[in-house]
Parts: structure tokens; sequence; C-alpha cells
């Protein structure tokens, strides 16, 4: 997360040397080896906007030449942590998977520079963007594959303003599944109404990191067991901080091979935008799960009204969780105290779990007594004011806080609620429920009878 220090000394790259300076602020030697989020860069003089936070992830610097905005990308081999305990061999662009940002405004013209240090070839593709078909970086149909080393150079007008993504569009299977993705946000020009106070990005993705190992599988096609924030999972996703009033837009993409239901608790998203640009404002509707299609990009706003830690997060429930065994028997209701004693007398210290759901496991593995395999995160973690969490992959919290300063991102701690805010233990007499009386007839409680038989 972004250190109050770390915007200070944005903030006195700007007085320093104007705007346009401030983007060349190069990243301290921490920043470029850490995942955390990196305070966004400033919108250049003439334009106002806020600028964008890719989550878990920074922005691009560019150079101004002969008005050209001119932006260099390279493709290459680059290790991610996913969490802490967790790093992967993945590959991306500029040191990072997703690879920075690219933020513009409409009506630039930009040139990117793209190297290839890549043990294969590649190509760039400008997803959403209409540009001359030329510069649409899809190798073989519109231009030759970069090979390794060699530098192309894409140049083009922006025409829109929305959001959309860059991704090779070479060997695909393998080039994206190892996290080759990134964000390219196009600012309007003239100020937006209602203005947006907070403005983040994050990309959707999934990983085949089998248990052990380090490298994702790309020949995986459904059953991944990383479902990734900008190639960061629970608890290594940093929270989305916001101050009471602001309104807030979060951009979603999605270059996973699954669509993702992303539900926001405390409040609704107004749906404002896709991959296509902006929603007409007669036709935004309301809803608190916003799902993201596969290739293409959800935009949500809300204005942060109520103070709080509010989860966000996938709501296909093993897409908030880490590495797991994917074909194990179902164990939910089955006694096995007995067979469990007799099969520790072969193999000591054997545990038999899953009979009364996997709370028991995560609670096991996170007090030391079950060890993971090496490089392999548990599949429910994370710790909260209250204990265990028990989520991973795509979950993290919205903080809002009354007193959060306006461009502050770093992190506020956990919510400190007002007193009688919380739910309570009851204690004492219960009350008698209402409750629905059914008795199975012998055939239809067979399942039963054959677990327990
Ligand atoms: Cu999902």
């Amino acid at each position: 997360m972004i250190t109050r220090r770390d915007l200070l000394k944005t903030g006195a790259a700007l007085f320093a040397g104007g705007a346009v300076s401030a983007a060349f602020r190069p990243a301290t030697a921490a920043e470029k080896a850490s995942a955390a989020t990196r305070p966004p860069l400033p919108a250049p003089a003439g334009v106002s906007y806020a600028p964008v936070v890719t989550l878990n992830g920074w922005t691009l610097p560019w150079k101004m030449e002969g008005g050209v905005k001119v932006f260099h990308l390279v493709a290459e081999p680059v290790k991610r942590e996913f969490a802490p305990g967790m790093i992967v061999n993945c590959w991306g662009y500029n040191g990072s998977t997703p690879g920075p940002t690219i933020e513009c405004v409409e009506g630039d013209r930009v040139r990117i520079l793209v190297t290839n240090k890549l043990p294969e070839h590649t190509s760039i593709h400008w997803h959403g963007i209409f540009l001359p078909n030329g510069m649409d970086g899809v190798g073989g149909l519109t231009q030759p594959q970069i090979q390794p080393g060699e530098t192309y150079v894409y140049e083009f007008t922006l025409r829109q303003n929305g959001t959309f993504m860059y991704h090779p569009h070479a060997d695909e299977m393998v080039q994206m599944a190892l996290g080759m993705m990134g964000m390219f946000i196009v600012h309007p020009r003239t100020p937006e109404h209602p203005k947006i106070d907070r403005d983040y990005c994050f990309i959707l993705h999934n990983f085949a990191v089998h248990a052990g190992t380090a490298t994702p599988d790309p020949s995986v096609m459904t059953d991944f067991n990383m479902w990734a924030f900008n190639s960061r999972v629970f608890p290594g996703i940093d929270p989305l901080v916001a101050r009471t009033g602001d309104r807030v837009r979060i951009r979603i993409a999605n270059l996973s091979m699954h669509e993702h239901p992303i539900h926001i608790h405390g409040t609704a998203f107004e749906v404002t935008g896709t991959d296509a640009g902006w929603i007409a404002p007669s036709a935004r509707y309301k809803e608190t799960t916003l799902l993201v299609p596969v290739g293409n990009i959800r935009v949500g706003e809300f204005v942060a009204d109520a103070p709080g830690d509010w989860a966000l997060h996938c709501h296909k429930s093993h897409h908030t969780m880490n590495a797991m065994g994917h074909e194990v028997p179902n164990m939910i209701g089955v006694k096995h105290d007995d067979i469990a004693r007799r099969i520790r007398k072969l193999v000591p210290g054997y545990m038999a779990m899953g009979e009364t759901g996997m709370a028991e496991h995560a609670a096991h593995t996170a007090m030391g007594h079950m060890k993971l395999p090496e490089n392999t995160l548990p599949m429910m973690t994370g710790e909260g004011p209250f204990g265990p969490i028990e989520m991973g992959g795509m979950f993290t919290v919205v903080k809002v806080r009354d007193a959060q300063p306006p461009g502050d991102y770093t992190d506020p701690g956990w919510y400190e609620h007002p007193k009688g805010t919380v739910a309570w233990k009851l204690e004492g007499d219960i009350p008698v429920p209402v409750r629905q009386d059914f008795k199975p007839t012998p055939e239809e409680d067979t399942d039963q009878q054959a677990r327990s038989g």
C-alpha cells in the first residue's frame, strides 16, 4: 500500500517541476520491488481528472516528444508475489504482471515502443481502441510477429475516452496464461459530471499453479486454482480506500477464462461503462453484483456514503479460495472417527477432516498443524479484527472512512465500529424458532444411510 511519505514525494515533484515532469518521478527501489499499490501519476497541466489508481500496480510514465506522448513497454519474464508466501514465475511487462497502466487523455497522439525480451515472439493488441488497422497488433494478420530482441513502434491518435486493455495477440494461450496484460485508460478532455473522486482499475485473471510449483501451467483450460485481481490473491490484495461522500469508480477488466460476478457490500454499483466506452445516463442501471464477461470490461460507480470495511469479491465461492484439491471425496456428514483411528495406526499423524465442513481444515493450516506444499497458499486464510476471514483469491475490502484525506490512498486499518452497531451473541434463553418439520421416509433417506453405513 502507498505510504504517506510516497504521496508527499509525489507532491514535492509536482511543485518542483510542474505537472508534466511529475510523470517522470522515478519509482523508488522499494516501490519497484513491491507489489503494493503505487501512487497515481497526477493529471498533466491543462486537464482535470482523478488519476487512475491501479490496484497492486502502477502507471507507466511517458515522455513528450514533438507533441506525441511516448511510452515504452518491455515484454519480459517477471516474478510476481501473489500474496506473502507465494512467488510465481510469470510473463508481463516492465517488471510486473499486469504491466503498468497506460493513462492518456482523449485526443492524445501516442507512440508506444514495445520491446520483446521474451524467449519467443509476441505482439500487442490494444483491446477496444479504434485505430488504423496496421496498429491493431494481431501477429501475422496486421503485422509481423515481434521477434525476441526486436522493438516495434505503434502510433495512433486516441479518438475515444473510456477503459481499454492491452495484451498479446501471439501464442495467446501461453502468454496470457502467464500473466501478460495491462490496462489502457483514456480520460475525457473536458471534466466529468458528476466529478469522480477516486478511480480504481484492476484485471481479473486466473492461473493454474499446481501445489508445490511456481510456474503457471498454460495447458489448463478451465480448472484453475488461483483467482486474481491484478495478479494478486487474498490476503495479498490491497484495500480500495475512500472518504465518506466520495464518488468512487471501479474499472474491472476480465482476461481470465471465466466470467466473474463481482459483488460489493454496503452499496450498489451504477453500471456506467464497458470496453466500448460509457453507457448513456438514461440506460445506466444499478446492481450489487457486476458480472464481468471474458474479454470485457465493466465500470461500476457508487457514492461511498457508509463508513466501514465492506467486502468486494467474486461471488463464485470457489473463486474466493486459494489452492485446493479439486477431486477429493465429499466427506460432509460422514462419521469417520473410527476409521481415522485405524488409519493412524498405519500412518501416524493422519487427520480426518471435512465431515463438518472445511473451516476446521483452515484452522489446522493456520495453526501450522498441517504443512502445505512449498510456495502454496492456504485454501482459506486471512485474519480480521474478529477472527479468521476464511477467504482467498478474488477478495478484498473497500474501506470507507470519514477522516480519509482527499487523495490519500493509505490503508486506514480496521474499521472501528460505533458502540452498539456490531452483531452480538445472545446469552441466556434462546427463543424457540419456527422451523419446517421434515421427517424423511426411509426410502428418501437412502443417501444418508449410504454415508453412515
Ligand atoms: Cu470469479
